[in-house]
């Protein structure tokens, strides 16, 4: 059944007329390809910039650790952990957002062992603690990681405190690290030279410190209001205020001794320690000869073992202390002044000292 030449001729040429008719089709599918894809092209340039992208950066296990999650797109998340011994320093898990970016850094493992890191410094040894490591400095070493050098402080305090030095301070030393300062006790300042001490005078500030009807008197330290009073009158003697620290008895009928040997003036004096000491004299009244003889004594108060009086020249009479005072206590002397014209009683008068003891020595 074999072809014969003229048949194979034949269907050789039908043959290539349908290769003819696949090629002319493929060639024409190649070439709407190719405009399809021109189109696509065109269209995707008239799109303008890229659109943003979708997934996040891709991100490595830390070292001594695990990472758990490998979808780096938008929403995805990724966990770490750190193999036994070692602690996650960092987000134990972050989240791709949006903008291409994850919510973290990502993390790292450090090792437990705190001193791995050899945090102490100049030769300080590590030791372990349960939650934090501890530096042990050497000599002349100091700091939680002995970064500073250790200062040798001299307590001047101590040094200058000793018998036969000066004293630094006029009250207490302070020591502090590398120098000293002194500290006055309260009431009082510390002075220009930074060691003296001086009183505050309370009287002077300008807020009214004693209520009405007193008078303030500045002590050492402190400040007192006093009101000094006139003794109650009795009988036919009355004493008058002439000043504020003054009192004056009313003149006597001519026949009555006893209001004539009760005091003439009473004066009130307020001293502060430390006490020099307390002068009393006489002056004339002008035109009227004074008395040509005077008289002084203790005759009150709560002090007598502490001072005498004694007479300093004619006209005069000193209060004068003859024992060591301890502070802080008030003192009070009634001191008498008697006149007498050809040794005969002319008046007396008494000046009532209030001593304010400070408990300082300054
Ligand atoms: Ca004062």
């Amino acid at each position: 059944n074999c072809l014969n030449k003229q048949q194979l001729l034949t269907a050789i040429r039908q043959l290539q007329q349908v290769l003819k008719g696949q090629e002319t089709r493929f060639a024409e599918g190649i070439r709407n390809m190719k405009n399809r894809l021109a189109a696509l092209q065109n269209s995707v340039n008239r799109v303008g910039p890229d659109t943003p992208p979708v997934s996040c950066p891709a991100l490595n296990a830390p070292l001594d650790g695990r990472k758990f999650g490998s979808k780096y797109l938008v929403d995805h998340e990724v966990h770490f952990t750190c193999n036994p011994g070692f602690r996650l320093v960092g987000p134990s898990s972050v989240v791709c957002l949006p903008n291409g970016t994850w919510t973290g850094e990502q993390p790292h493992c450090r090792d437990m062992s705190e001193c791995s890191s050899q945090p102490c410094q100049n030769g300080g040894t590590c030791v372990e603690g349960v939650n934090q490591y501890k530096c042990i400095c050497p000599p002349g070493k100091t700091g939680s990681h002995c970064q500073h050098q250790a200062q040798t402080d001299v307590n001047e305090c101590e040094l200058y405190g000793q018998e036969g030095r000066p004293r630094l301070c006029m009250h207490t030393c302070v020591n502090t690290p590398g120098s000293y300062r002194c500290a006055c006790p309260s009431g009082y300042r510390t002075m220009a030279d930074g060691k003296s001490c001086e009183d505050v005078d309370e009287c002077v500030s300008p807020q009214h410190v004693c209520p009405r009807g007193t008078m303030c008197i500045n002590t050492g330290g402190g400040f007192q209001c006093v009101s000094p009073e006139c003794p109650e009158g009795s009988g036919n003697v009355s004493y008058v205020k002439t000043s504020p620290f003054q009192c004056e008895r009313n003149p006597c009928p001519m026949e009555s001794r006893p209001c004539r040997h009760l005091p003439k003036t009473i004066s009130f004096h307020y001293l502060t320690t430390p006490i020099t000491l307390y002068r009393m004299a006489t002056a004339s009244a002008p035109g009227r000869p004074g008395p040509n003889s005077l008289r002084f004594g203790i005759v009150g108060g709560n002090s007598r073992g502490h001072f005498v009086m004694q007479r300093s020249d004619r006209q005069t009479g000193e209060l004068i202390l003859v024992q060591t005072l301890e502070g802080p206590q008030t003192l009070e002397v009634d001191v008498d002044m008697s006149e007498y014209l050809d040794r005969s009683f002319q008046a007396n008068h008494v000046s009532k000292v209030t001593i304010f003891v400070s408990p300082y020595d300054f």
